[in-house]
């Protein structure tokens, strides 16, 4: 134990003062949140405390813009639209997947919002709100959830709110009345999901039917077999409180048995785990490993369940595990998912958004200077983009584009805050706010992004933007005496929900399972019991942050597309050229495929049609064809990623200028073939106009009331370009086309751009844009209600803040073409996502990849659906400190430019030859073949 510890132990709060022997250990977690704010000395200027005081008023007025509207607009439902400003009721919204598995009809946001009530010291509303959820929630629905997201939200909710109801009936003022009604709702959910462990395992069901359980007949569930790592393992804080809190020790026993399964299943030899795992055999299904979507919150849970309940398992647990991350996983200021056997090979080239909370976790883990990189890497990222895509590849370009007002970003923010003290910390946090303010805020909430690119929204304020991002927010600007109790007393869980430290006290009489004998071997010197003392560590060296971000700072801005262009880059330089050229490639020609054969390329049929390319060095027919293949398979890598940029256009924004919008609410919409290109002139403005008649397929009747506006055009009967040669010959400067499809959304459907008619469309000058019917209706809407509508049709959203200028373009020219039919490209490659929480592997970016790369750990591989997979990429230079070349620059964003070098950074790694390359397969692959046997 440390000196730090020790100094630093403090007595937890009421009811329960007294400390368990973990509890130095817990202090000296807690001690590392412990900060030197006095001392700092240099690097960014101080904050003032009036500054700090008018950005936590202004986290507040937010909080209240949030709540309020979600209040007043869509409660009782589980969440708020906020571009159409009611409820998001399940059943009576397009299907959006796995994401709607979180709705329970049981007011989700509210039950998520309630400690966050109290830590903003709004004890009225938190009392209003608490007697709500008693008066209305019914846990008894008939509708399947998932586990993990009712867990994490709903009894998490329900137990953050009691456990900061009872520490408010202590004080005496508040909450008088209250005789543990949320505890008693947290315990009958509490037994609603236990059914969902019913399987040989111990690992729980990924869904289950709230009001039916598994498996009946009426239940509609319990017939999955997979779920994923942080499903099955997130769950002992808010089981253990359960328990603890009621004495029924059920509940920590089922959490308990399934980390315990998790941590046997283990990779032996690298302890990584898998992203999900068969819940009846315990094979691992997805064996790629990160600590980002799908396993994030189990490491999480084995440190934060040390910290609660002082079981030294959990935390030698963790340590075993940290280990394999640091060792593996982290390639500073990187985390890159690797193959849980051969963890030497990165299974992806991308990281996705989820990961931000993990320097929070190093934080509270003690190990800081890996955390203060990464967090410096995703806040370029941010600045770069306002806020941080749902995934974004090794050279930092986007992967995809969404972003679900996630708050892991500000819960890393606040912990590295607390633990350095320093300044910057803050003015990250303020241009978080502003980012809020300024691109998510819509008349009626907050909305989160549809394309970060664009600035476009989707209908959607998910509950965890108030559980988590205003508490940390409101945190970080917080002075001890800002706050009605002392957070220091409680633990956070992975929602961001209150639990009082002194459980770990009560009722104890938990079954446990001694496995520390498991851990002898372990050497964990690196990752010892201790943190580093903070008080000590910042107060000696005020820069000690501000050195170890420095080098990052231009990380982002000035880094090259790598990887996989490098070796092509290695390889090309000789001049040498494959003997099958990619471009000529043909999939039914018996000569290309022999040559495939003899590179060690094999083709793989997808189930949809398409085909895969896979390379097996080692089945090439010496190391001179497995260059050649190598080199082809770089060659289609770039061809693959051409035609794909030939296809594709990033969607255009709709942007409502006129009051009471003032271009705070931002559409996805489809751009079209033909017209003014909107990427490459600026923007049209003008007031909308519906067209009469309103499917735009003749002549129109009402050429006064579109002249000189933006003309609304139903989707239907008529090619697209006809409708936009009769608008535009009344005078129109530009056209939305509104599906005509009732309901449907670019949140739930794919975007399309709309096709020419087959003919010469040159003479279409004015720009077309394409809307579903629900983000069509928005304008309908606020049609009916404002009468005058002024719009901004762009590439991309315009700063709203500024005074919008006026901007026309337009131009006619008369001519119009019959057709009987639209045409229609898709574009759904680009823009169909999924949740990246999804619970369950099936629904997983499936589309995107229809062969996990990480079944191929030993080969390059690539399919015509775009992913690309590489995991020869961990061999490959790494080292940007050279230029990048025009051939990397062709993989660069469509509007994007970036510098071409990146001095003095390094990621590492270093460039090695081809042969080496090959010959460190080989040994891969013997390695490989080892562990597989050994397993078996
Ligand atoms: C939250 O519900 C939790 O933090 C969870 O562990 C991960 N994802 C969301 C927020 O992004």
């Amino acid at each position: 134990m440390s000196e730090a510890g020790e100094g630093g132990g403090r007595v937890a709060g009421s009811p329960l003062p007294r400390r368990a022997p973990w509890s130095l250990v817990a202090a000296t977690a807690t001690l590392c949140l412990v900060s030197a704010t006095s001392v700092w000395t240099a690097g960014a200027a101080p904050m003032s405390r009036e500054e700090k005081q008018k950005l936590g008023n202004q986290v507040l007025e937010m909080f209240d813009h949030a709540y309020g509207n979600y209040m007043e607009h869509a409660y009782p439902a589980d969440e708020l639209m906020p571009l159409t400003c009611r409820g998001r009721v399940r059943g009576q919204e397009p299907s959006r997947g796995d994401v709607d598995d979180a709705l329970g009809k049981f007011s989700l946001t509210l039950i998520d919002s309630l400690d966050t009530l109290v830590v903003l010291n709004k004890t009225k509303e938190f009392e209003d709100a608490v007697r709500k959820v008693l008066r209305d929630v019914n846990l008894d629905n008939d509708v399947v959830v998932s586990v993990f997201e009712t867990n994490i939200r709903v009894l998490g909710g329900l137990l953050g709110g009691h456990s900061l109801a009872i520490m408010l009936r202590e004080k005496g003022e508040y909450m008088q009345w209250y005789n543990d009604e949320l505890l008693q709702m947290a315990k009958q959910l509490g037994y609603k999901l236990l059914p969902a462990f019913n399987t040989t395992s111990g690992l729980p069901y990924p869904r289950i039917n709230l009001k039916f359980g598994i498996r009946k007949p009426e239940a509609r569930t319990g017939t999955e077999t997979d779920t994923c790592t942080a499903c099955a393992g997130t769950l002992i804080l808010e089981f253990a409180a359960l328990s603890r809190f009621t004495g029924a020790t059920i509940f920590e026993e089922y959490a308990r048995k399934a980390l315990d399964f998790l941590w046997e299943k283990r990779q032996r030899s690298s302890n990584l785990v898998g992203v999900t795992i068969n819940i009846h055999t315990g094979d691992w299904v997805r064996k790629d490993s990160g600590v980002g979507a799908g396993i994030d919150s189990y490491y999480e849970y084995l440190l934060k369940a040390y910290v609660l309940l002082g079981d030294d398992s959990f935390l030698e647990r963790f340590n075993t595990h940290y280990d394999a991350i640091m060792r593996y996983i982290s390639q500073p200021p990187l985390l890159l998912d690797v193959h849980i056997h051969k963890p030497m090979l990165n299974a992806r080239t991308w990281m996705d958004a989820l990961l931000a909370f993990f320097p929070g976790l190093q934080v509270l883990k003690g190990d800081i200077r890996p955390a203060i990189e990464t967090h410096e890497m995703l806040y370029q990222v941010i600045k770069k983009h306002n806020f941080l895509p749902e995934a974004f590849t090794t050279d930092f370009r986007v992967h995809w584009a969404q972003h679900p007002l996630r708050p892991e970003f500000a819960e890393s923010t606040y912990f590295l805050y607390k633990a350095t003290g320093d300044p910057y910390y803050l003015e990250v946090g303020k241009t978080l706010i502003e980012n809020l303010n300024k691109y998510a805020r819509v008349p009626c909430g907050f909305a989160a992004m549809k394309d970060v690119r664009t600035g476009s929204h989707e209908d959607r304020m998910d509950s965890f933007f108030l559980a988590e991002m205003f508490k940390y927010l409101y945190l970080l600007f917080a002075d001890k005496e800002d706050i009605i109790f002392d957070i220091e007393d409680y633990i956070f869980t992975t929602e961001a929900h209150l639990l009082p430290l002194w459980l770990s006290t009560t009722n104890q009489n938990i079954s446990k399972k001694n496995t520390t004998s498991e851990y002898t071997e372990l050497d964990d010197s690196n990752f010892d019991w201790t943190c580093p003392n903070t008080q000590i560590l910042f107060p000696n060296d005020p820069l000690y942050a501000q050195s170890i971000r420095e080098p990052l700072k231009n990380v982002v801005d000035k880094s090259c597309p790598r990887g996989i262009i490098r070796v092509r880059e290695e390889s090309f330089r000789s001049g040498a050229k494959p003997p099958l050229r990619a471009r000529d490639f043909m999939a039914t020609n018996p000569e290309h495929l022999e040559i495939l054969k003899k590179m060690g390329v094999s083709l793989i049929h997808l189930k949809d049609g398409r085909v895969q390319l896979v390379q097996h060095a080692i089945q090439a027919a010496s190391s001179i064809d497995a260059e050649d293949g190598l080199r082809f398979m770089q060659e289609m890598i770039e061809l693959s990623s051409q035609q794909q940029k030939e296809q594709q256009l990033p969607p255009r924004a709709v942007q409502i200028v006129s009051h009471p919008f003032f271009g705070r609410v931002v559409l996805t919409a489809g751009p079209a073939q033909f017209g003014l290109d909107l990427s490459k002139h600026k923007e049209t403005r003008g007031f909308v106009a519906s067209s009469k008649p309103y499917n735009g397929c003749s002549e129109l009747t009402n050429p006064e009331a579109v002249m000189g506006k933006i003309a609304l055009i139903q989707r239907g009967q008529c090619m697209f370009a006809e409708k936009a040669r009769n608008i535009q010959n009344a005078g129109a400067i530009g056209g939305i086309v509104i599906d005509d499809n009732e309901g449907s959304s670019s949140d739930t459907a794919p975007l399309f751009q709309m096709a020419g008619d087959g003919k010469d469309t040159d003479d279409i000058k004015i720009p077309m844009l394409f809307l579903f019917s629900k983000e069509g209706s928005i304008i309908l809407d606020a049609i009916r209600e404002h009468e005058e509508v002024e719009v901004l049709l762009s590439d991309k959203a315009r700063d709203r803040d500024a005074e919008m200028e006026s901007e026309e373009q337009t131009s006619s020219e008369n001519d119009s073409q019959n057709q009987s039919a639209e045409q229609v490209i898709s574009l759904s490659q680009t823009f169909d996502l999924v949740d990246q929480e999804s619970p369950d592997e099936s629904s997983v970016h499936s589309h995107l990849e229809p062969t996990s790369p990480a079944e191929t750990p030993d080969a390059t591989s690539i399919s015509p659906s775009g992913e690309t997979s590489n995991p020869t990429e961990s061999h490959e230079t790494t080292s940007l400190d050279g230029e990048c070349t025009d051939i990397d620059n062709q993989l660069e964003e469509q509007s994007e430019t970036e510098e071409d070098s990146s001095p003095n950074v390094s990621w590492g790694k270093k460039v090695q030859p081809i042969d080496s390359i090959l010959a460190d397969w080989n040994e891969d692959i013997e390695a490989f073949e080892m562990m597989e046997k050994d397993e078996l």
